[in-house]
């Protein structure tokens, strides 16, 4: 089944000219109890400070972005006990939540990813912190690991 789901799945890149471009990591989601001590903390780690901070109301979580290279680290707060970084914290306490996977187009790596059977937790993306378009796709499928797509929507 794996098989020709892949022989299928390169026949239709080799028919519209996509090939899949995962480019790099784009940032690890750690999940902290309070974005002010998590900003100092890793302001101390980094030996720099958070170039943005950001409230994302459909996730309720307050973010705030360190850039790290060519890759960044976000810390997450939850503002309150509904989104996933609420019941995060609630199970396991902080620690890094997901790792985010930069993709030159969303929509065709979402496709590829179901097609190979990847369980996606959103069919289609949608916009998150710091001016991206995001999917997750569901830990089970993926080694225990929450990874979550992203596109740059300035690009
Ligand atoms: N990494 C790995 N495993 C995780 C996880 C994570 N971050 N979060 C939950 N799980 C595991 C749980 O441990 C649990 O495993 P067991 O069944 O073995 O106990 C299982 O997934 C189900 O967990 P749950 O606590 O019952 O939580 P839910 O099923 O309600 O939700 C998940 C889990 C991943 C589907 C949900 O958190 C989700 O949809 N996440 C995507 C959106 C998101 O994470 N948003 C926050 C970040 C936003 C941003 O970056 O801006």
């Amino acid at each position: 089944m794996g098989k020709w789901v892949a022989i299928a799945v390169g026949f239709c890149r080799y028919l519209t000219g996509k090939i899949p471009v995962i480019n790099k990591i784009e940032h690890l989601g750690i999940a902290v109890s309070s974005i002010e001590d998590g900003n100092q903390l890793f302001a101390d780690l980094l030996g720099t400070q958070p170039y943005k901070e950001e409230r994302v109301e459909s996730e309720h979580v307050i973010t705030s972005f360190f850039q790290l290279g060519e890759s960044k680290i976000e810390l997450l707060e939850a503002v309150d006990g509904q989104g996933a970084i609420g019941k995060f914290m609630e199970k396991r306490g902080a620690g890094i939540h997901h790792i985010a996977l930069d993709v030159t187009d969303i929509e065709f790596e979402l496709d590829r990813l179901q097609n190979l059977g990847f369980v996606l937790l959103h069919q289609t993306p949608k916009p998150g912190a710091d001016g991206k378009k995001i999917a997750f796709l569901h830990p089970k499928s993926t080694a225990g690991v929450l990874i979550e797509l992203c596109e740059d929507m300035e690009k």
